[in-house]
């Protein structure tokens, strides 16, 4: 089985810099070579770069770097679909979350013009469903859901070939969400196991409850992980940490459990801040996950 690996060095989405140097942190963790390791022929494409930056203005004040992600976009679409198209599981090191705009746009085009559904596993702190005129951070790797899905309110950017359908949308680990955040993931449906579910029911049963539609559809599947999905005391590499996160073989299990499913097509690694990491604890966490998700076994 083929793995291309692409390199995002993108941190404008972000509150503070540092994500810029993600991919270079992954990769001195050993993430291609750990996959090698396991059977997998993997090429290191290196890093993307973004498109040429157009002016772009915007009437929310709080909005900040706009071209850039843009540019990103633009970018990582193509990318992401070439990707797609000549591998069996493209893995995007990123980069801070608004990197996703841009490759599950492209991931999702690549599912329609095989006319399978596209499915999304968000792990993460936060929904990430804000549109430009919700956000009062300002910061657009809040943003990256709600472009990827079609929802209105994002002027400027590329229109998308292929927007993921909210239902089939599924989100883990949430425990920190805006007002505009809620409204939004009830009204156009997404699924939200929030870290209260996970306490009450663990969290195999709602992944495998996700994971039989997606088979049963004969879907695709699209893995973002975020470094806050996690518990801080195990990933502090990241600019939003927030309490109460998934726990070291929480996090273990739902990527062994993902990869027996042999149905995750495609991943994102995002937010890690190698600037606010501790001696690499969080980029060998997120090449050790990697690796369970990609057949690494205990026995
Ligand atoms: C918050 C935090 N909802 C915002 N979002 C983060 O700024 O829009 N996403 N940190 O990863
Ligand atoms: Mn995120
Ligand atoms: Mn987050
Ligand atoms: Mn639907």
């Amino acid at each position: 089985k083929t793995c291309h690996i692409l390199g995002v060095p993108v941190q404008t989405g972000a509150s503070r810099k540092g994500c810029i140097m993600g991919p270079a942190a992954l990769r001195t963790a050993g993430l291609p070579d750990t996959l090698r390791q396991l059977g997998w022929d993997v090429t290191d494409l290196g890093d993307a770069r973004p498109d040429q930056y157009q002016n772009v203005n915007h009437t929310n004040p709080a909005v900040h770097h706009l071209p850039d992600m843009v540019a990103w976009t633009s970018s990582l679409t193509r990318h992401a679909l070439q990707m797609a198209r000549t591998c069996d599981v493209p893995v995007f090191m990123g980069g801070d979350h608004s990197m996703s705009a841009g490759t599950v746009a492209g991931i999702a085009q690549h599912a329609a013009e095989l006319n399978q559904p596209q499915f999304v596993l968000w792990l993460d702190a936060h929904t990430d469903l804000h549109t430009l005129h919700t956000t009062t951070s300002g910061n657009l790797h809040g943003t990256p859901v709600a472009y990827f899905t079609g929802q209105t309110g994002f002027e400027g950017l590329p229109p998308l070939a292929a927007p993921v359908d909210p239902h089939n949308m599924y989100m883990m680990g949430i425990r920190s969400v805006d007002p505009e955040e809620k409204r939004h993931a009830r009204d156009i449906g997404v699924t939200v196991f929030d870290m209260r579910t996970l306490d009450e029911s663990g969290v195999i049963r709602p992944l495998t409850h996700f994971l039989e539609r997606v088979e049963h559809a004969g879907g695709r599947l699209h893995v973002s992980l975020d470094v806050d999905f996690l518990d801080p005391e195990i990933a502090p590499g990241g600019g939003t940490v927030v309490p109460g996160g998934i726990t070291f073989r929480e996090a273990h299990l739902i990527m062994e459990i993902l990869h027996d499913s042999g149905l995750v097509t495609s991943l994102d690694l995002a937010e890690l801040n190698p600037f606010l990491d501790v001696r690499g604890k969080t980029a060998h966490l997120l090449t050790d996950l990697t690796a369970s998700l990609f057949g690494r076994h205990i026995l």
